[in-house]
């Protein structure tokens, strides 16, 4: 299949995602074409049959707001008709769903190019409700010719919210590469995160508000009260600033160590002992999946599509969102068992691979393509 695949390039999870799926594809024969602003952050240029197409962009005074939107439709529009493209997946709805179908209204009768958007999170849960975007998302996603959702809760949002129907929907959760993602990665990491053999407390994000990284560091502080420890925050965002000024309000700065944008995730991960992701709102929680195959129990909230990955009491805990309490509680004991621990942590390791591995999720992607590819 020849195969065309958009998706924001920059960090967070459908990126990352995307990219995955792609460079396996590529593996398993396919030929993917990635058409973005920029080469997704994940994306090894040295892989065969991969090839990436930067959307080109005229910068006009006029434009105050250039519209990215068309140059992407010109741009899938270019690539399928250059080489001849089967399909494309657009993954997050906006505005990559409007731009696929206008590439593919303007092929008209030239090529029959098939077009499958995967939604993510809050393309359906946020940014798409709003009144600006509500009718085109609707619009488009309902166009496309496949669709997919992350997880059970997502497709219940969009039935819901766009009133979509529900056979429309297919839900293909996240996948992550278990063979990347595993415990023990590089163990010298350990000494150089927690240098005096402290246990590490870990939260990766974009640091938006719906992370709710602040009450990362309100746990934490609890929990180091009672077992000195260390919180090694990996991502960068707008709440950062707010996070580092919390830290200092409870005196816990001095044991918080904030790494910044990381390309190595999965060695960082392979060295947490806990990890927390008490967000607001989560349609799967790709990184939580990430520190399960890395053998970190996670502590999270109960929210979203979080219980479709962690199950609560066997890989990790799930609590009300701004719980902290309870959060930091379940922390303790996790951390102050060495038995209770080893337990969550292969659970989650094997939850992962039984699951979420590339092995098990991608050719559920090859075959929904050709079910779209036959329609
Ligand atoms: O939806 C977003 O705001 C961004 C998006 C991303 O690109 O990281 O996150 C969503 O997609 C991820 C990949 O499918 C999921 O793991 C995240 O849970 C989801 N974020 C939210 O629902 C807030």
């Amino acid at each position: 299949m020849k195969i065309g695949i958009t998706c924001y390039p920059t960090y967070g999870g459908s990126g990352a995602v995307a990219t995955e799926l792609g460079l396996e594809l590529a593996q398993r024969g396919h030929e993917v074409h990635f058409v973005s602003y920029a080469r997704p952050f994940r994306l090894d240029p040295f892989r065969e049959r991969v090839f990436f197409h930067e959307v080109e962009m005229e910068d006009y005074p006029l434009f105050e707001h250039p519209p990215y939107s068309l140059a992407l439709a010109v741009a899938l529009h270019d690539t399928a008709r250059k080489h001849e493209l089967d399909l494309v997946h657009v993954h997050y709805a906006i505005p990559h769903a409007t731009s696929a179908w206008i590439a593919h209204e303007m092929l008209g009768e030239e090529r029959d190019l098939k077009i499958v958007t995967t939604l993510h999170g809050t393309d359906i849960t946020l940014v798409g409700l709003h009144p600006s975007f509500h009718a085109i998302t609707r619009f488009s996603i309902l166009r496309s010719h496949g669709l997919t959702a992350v997880s059970k809760f997502l497709k219940r949002e969009t039935v819901r919210d766009f009133t979509v129907p529900e056979e429309r929907v297919e839900v293909i959760p996240n996948f992550i590469d278990t063979a990347v993602y595993r415990p023990g990665l590089v163990p010298s990491h350990r000494a150089t995160l927690a240098p005096d053999g402290e246990k590490i407390v870990m939260h990766i994000s974009n640091f938006r508000a719906v992370k709710r990284a602040e009450d990362v560091v309100s746990v934490f502080a609890k929990l180091t009260a009672k077992q000195p420890s260390r919180l090694v925050l990996v991502g960068d965002g707008p709440e950062r600033p707010r996070v580092l000024m919390r830290a200092e309000e409870l005196g816990v700065r001095d044991r918080v160590m904030f790494l910044g944008k990381h390309t190595s995730v999965h060695e960082v991960l392979s060295c947490a002992d806990l990890f927390l992701l008490p967000s607001a709102s989560e349609s799967f929680g790709l990184v939580a999946l990430e520190a399960m195959a890395c053998g970190a129990p996670v502590v999270a909230s109960n929210v979203g599509g979080l219980p479709e990955v962690i199950e609560h009491g066997t890989s990790g805990y799930m609590f009300d969102v701004g719980d902290i309490d309870a959060m930091a509680e379940a922390g303790l004991r996790i951390m102050g068992d060495d038995e209770h621990w080893r337990s969550l942590s292969e659970a989650g390791r094997a939850l992962a691979e039984e699951r979420f591995s590339s092995e098990r999720v991608v050719p559920q992607y090859e075959r929904y393509y050709e079910q779209v590819l036959r329609r």
